[in-house]
């Protein structure tokens, strides 16, 4: 199969960067967003998100005509549907983009089309999608109830690229790719074989879905591993950084580090698509959502406990992004912490943020945003939020004494 035109729906921080990159193949790629200003911006070779290197690849992808950007579906041989995916109040997945991104697919596919789904979805979203197309289209046959030739391919192919290094892992991931059936998959794989240097790993569209789900949920119950013991070092007064080096030296035990909860749009949301999905089985997943999702409130309470020692305590958060050295403050702990510190009105917070110019709305005129000298100057205590690299070489002359909370292990020098 030949791909001309590849349509990749939803242009944010997955599938701007894929759009790019196919685009820089030689391959003409449409980009649709229903952001306008977004898709303006891009058509002028600039980016609306940061992520390392994407504006010279976008920008030299706009200037070869290869990649433009619209809010109209136009027709192409393939659509790779990258929009977000995230859960409810009650922590059930939202699929509402999805069925907005088929619903205006739907009128411009044609017989031979393939549709791809990256988003992080909960099993049996694919075979939705196909129903959503199928629904909107019934002048076309898609993999739906064991039909044995179609007119559309529908596959899944979850994205996997760490925030930082997308450009770099979008080429040389492994991919795992799961069709409705397995021409389906074969399509797909021709698809993605365009730009990724990785092996692409054939299955069928449930288990992919859930190789997403469990990348990311093996992370958090790892992580929820390390959060949880560094609480038991405090009660214990053990230095639970000492402890993980050391035990870490066993050939069979590799810890992962604690922090002050777990952040970011992926982490923090994936795991409960699987509880959701098995709510009375996904008992581990479960608790390492709540013990990640309860580490900050444990990290406020000690910066209460600090700042009962002084009369007006001048606190400085150092971070506020979900990890170091991003912009990025989505679902991020560090900022879910200062924000209930202003509200809980401990004292007065100084933060520190070397990724961001302005502080965002949430917080503007309830903290102050400092440079990281001034804060260290004038606090009485320190919380290390981030260990951006700004802050992992602090020496203890700079913090002169002053209380620290060190949730990164990275204070002192
Ligand atoms: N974190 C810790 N301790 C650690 C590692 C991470 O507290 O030892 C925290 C980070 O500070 C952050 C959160 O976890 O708040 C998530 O950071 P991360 O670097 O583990 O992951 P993300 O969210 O940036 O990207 C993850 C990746 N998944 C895995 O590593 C299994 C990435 O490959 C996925 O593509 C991405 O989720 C996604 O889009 O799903």
């Amino acid at each position: 199969m030949s791909f001309k035109t590849i349509s990749v729906i939803g242009l944010g921080y997955i599938g701007l960067p894929t759009a790019a990159i196919i685009a820089s193949r030689g391959i003409d790629v449409i980009g649709v967003d229903v952001n306008q200003h977004a898709v303006d911006l891009i058509n002028q070779g600039k980016v609306h998100i940061v992520e390392p290197d994407l504006d010279i690849i976008v920008r030299s992808a706009v200037q070869t005509g290869n990649l433009r950007a619209t809010v109209t579906p136009e027709p192409a041989d393939a659509f790779m549907i990258a929009v977000p995916t995230p859960f409810k109040d009650d922590h059930q997945p939202d699929l509402s983009y999805i069925e907005a991104a088929a619903k205006a697919i739907a009128p411009v596919l044609e017989k031979g089309n393939l549709v791809v789904l990256e988003s992080t979805s909960p099993v049996g979203s694919t075979e939705k999608l196909a129903g959503w197309l199928a629904d909107a289209r019934p002048d076309l046959i898609f993999p739906l109830n064991g039909a044995a030739s179609t007119d559309v391919n529908v596959a899944y192919c979850p994205e996997r690229v760490l925030p930082g290094y997308v450009l770099q892992e979008l080429i040389s991931n492994d991919r795992v790719v799961g069709g409705l059936s397995s021409e389906c998959a074969q399509k797909a794989i021709a698809l993605y074989e365009i730009f990724v240097k990785g092996d692409c790993l054939i299955t069928n569209a449930r288990t992919a879905e859930m190789a997403k789900l469990t990348e990311n949920s093996f992370r958090d119950v790892n992580i929820a591993f390390a959060n949880e013991l560094s609480i038991i070092c405090d009660t214990l007064q053990i230095n639970v950084w000492e402890l993980i080096k050391l035990s870490n030296r066993h050939p069979r035990v590799n810890i992962l580090k604690p922090g002050p909860g777990v952040g970011g749009h992926c982490i923090a949301v994936d795991p409960w698509f699987i509880v959701s999905s098995d709510p009375n089985n996904a008992k581990i997943i479960r608790t390492a959502r709540e013990v990640n999702d309860g580490k900050p409130h444990y990290v406020v309470d000690k910066v209460i406990k600090a700042a009962d020692r002084f009369k007006d305590p001048v606190i400085a958060c150092l971070g506020l992004s979900f990890k170091a050295d991003i912009d990025d403050l989505r679902e991020s702990p560090a900022m879910g912490i200062v924000d209930i510190l202003a509200k809980k009105e401990v004292g007065k917070i100084l933060v520190v943020e070397p990724n961001i110019g302005e502080l965002p709305d949430k917080l503007e005129g309830r903290v102050t945003k400092v440079d990281l000298s001034n804060a260290l100057k004038e606090a009485d205590i320190t919380v290390l939020l981030v260990d951006h690299k700004e802050f992992r070489n602090i020496s203890l002359e700079k913090l002169h004494g002053c209380m620290t909370i060190d949730t990164r292990g990275v204070l002192g020098g």
